[in-house]
């Protein structure tokens, strides 16, 4: 079921992580949603002394050579020119402390070794020089040797824009922005499971674009700890390894009842609430029970555009949440969060939001109270309104996967039927888990991956439009003309 269309998301990504170039970096590194300009202006690469040039930003496939290597003593960097004209700069304790050697090394393990009591912060370097290998040789004072590979420096440029590439490169964080009419990224289940390249453009789409559509499952329990097998591990929680959602008699959670489910993130009850839900569909409703989802992310934009003060109060008024009862084992939880997390530079990292389990204690003062709920009301509104939901009925064997820190979800109420019970087995699992599976289907996919049209389904209301202020749209088209 790979078709063509999956690259306008994954593949932008995927490329990224390939054969990066720097501009490409650049504009990876842009806050979720907001414009670039069409002329990235790394393609500068004058060059002043202790300056670095945007061109040392990591190029991961290209081999790089140096054509020079000096140590300016007084400023205590290793300078490295390339081949290319560009420049790096290197602190002496950064190098000292990132010694390769076997004494400073556990190679077997890729650590360090080297204590903090042992390392010198103010040493001096004896001798500097480029081998024969492509490799910087340096004599530090004490006679001790470290030997630098040209491509791992070049990775750790410490230029801004090298910066920004490594940590696209490791973290994903470039999100694509959507609203009613995207089409949900999907896969086939078994190639999932059993095809690395697929296993990795679910992944990538998942991360990227926040839901990813799996059919062709069983329509039976099992599927979704199978799934997380495939990452990794699953999470537990008081639910359980898996749980089942359907409507119980003295449920001891609302999702567990027939009713509608308003869009929420689940489990805001615990400090640190799962960052990815699977739920497989093994039996639905005859009346009732579709799904709902929105881009909580693109959701706090649009409040942050529009009512920024209201932005400004779910970011920072904290709000409890709590949780009791008896499942996997007896519970009674409380925590305590923001309803939009952000991080020290403003940019949206998770929602924690479910009415069902936001607490009636309420610990702000008298005059917090009518702005906060003014603030929430404003910000469901936005998700709310029919341009940003994307609405979907599960099927017996489909499976969804979603990033539980960035989606809202909810679902249409349901006429139960005993004879023929609605029936979702959920999986909770955490992003660090799927990333690190990310991280090695990338390395072992990726070494001729722009031969490969890997392309996910988007079967939803064509054409593929997304709404119009938060996507680049001419980024998608430079990366994916290939492809269609
Ligand atoms: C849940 C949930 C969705 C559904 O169990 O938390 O959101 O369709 N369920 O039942
Ligand atoms: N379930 C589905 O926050 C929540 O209570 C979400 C969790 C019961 C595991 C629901
Ligand atoms: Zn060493
Ligand atoms: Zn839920």
């Amino acid at each position: 079921m790979w078709l063509s269309t999956f690259s306008r998301f994954a593949l932008p990504a995927l490329q990224r992580s390939t054969s990066a170039m720097t501009c490409r970096a650049l504009r990876a590194c842009r806050r979720p949603g907001q414009a670039v300009s069409p002329t990235p202006t790394c393609l500068t690469s004058v060059q002043l002394r202790g300056q670095q040039t945007l061109g040392s930003a990591s190029l991961p496939v290209a081999r790089h050579s140096m054509r020079h290597v000096r140590a300016l003593d007084e400023e205590r960097l290793v300078e490295v020119e390339w081949e290319d004209g560009g420049h790096s700069l290197y602190p002496f304790t950064w190098l000292r402390d990132n010694c390769q050697c076997p004494l400073c090394t556990l190679q077997s393990a890729q650590a360090r070794k080297l204590l903090m009591s042992d390392l010198d912060i103010h040493m001096g370097i004896n001798v500097v020089e480029v081998t024969n290998d492509n490799k910087v040789s340096i004599v530090w004072p004490d006679q001790h040797t470290s030997v630098f590979d040209a491509e791992w420096l070049k990775k750790r440029c410490f230029s801004h824009a090298a910066r920004q590439a490594m940590q696209e490169e490791l973290f994903l964080n470039e999100r694509y922005y959507w609203g009613r009419k995207l089409r949900i990224p999907t896969a086939d289940y078994q190639e999932v499971l059993h095809d690395d390249k697929a296993a990795l453009a679910w992944l990538l789409a998942l991360r990227r674009v926040g839901i990813v559509y799996l059919k062709g499952a069983p329509a039976e329990q099992g599927h979704v700890a199978r799934l997380a097998e495939r990452i990794g591990y699953l999470r537990l929680t008081f639910y359980g390894h898996t749980w089942q959602v359907q409507d119980k008699y003295m449920a001891n959670n609302v999702a567990y009842t027939s009713g509608k489910l308003s869009l929420h993130t689940d489990y805001p009850a615990l400090h640190f609430a799962p960052g990815v839900q699977f739920l497989h569909c093994i039996n639905q409703a005859v009346d009732g029970g579709e799904s709902e989802v929105v881009d909580g992310f693109h959701m706090a934009e649009q409040l942050q555009r529009e009512d920024p003060e209201a932005f400004d109060t779910l970011t920072s008024l904290q709000v409890d949440f709590t949780d009791t009862g008896t499942d996997y084992c007896d519970f009674m939880l409380q925590s305590k969060k923001c309803i939009i997390d952000v991080n020290a530079e403003g940019r949206v990292l998770r929602i924690n939001y479910n009415n069902a389990t936001r607490d009636s204690v309420l610990d702000f003062p008298l005059h917090q109270v009518q702005p906060f709920y003014r603030a929430l009301k404003a910000y469901v509104n936005i998700m709310n309104r029919p341009e940003n939901v994307v609405t979907y009925r599960m099927e017996p064997g489909d499976i969804v996967t979603f990033d539980n820190w960035r989606l809202l979800h909810g679902r249409k109420s349901y006429i139960s039927r005993p004879d023929r019970l609605r029936h979702l087995e959920g999986a909770y699992l955490d992003w660090d888990e799927v990333m690190s599976r990310l991280r090695i289907l990338r390395s072992s996919v990726n070494e001729d991956i722009n031969c490969v049209p890997v392309a996910l389904d988007y079967p939803q209301t064509p054409p593929c439009e997304t709404t119009a202020d938060s996507v680049d749209h001419q980024f998608i088209e430079r990366h994916t003309a290939v492809y269609f």
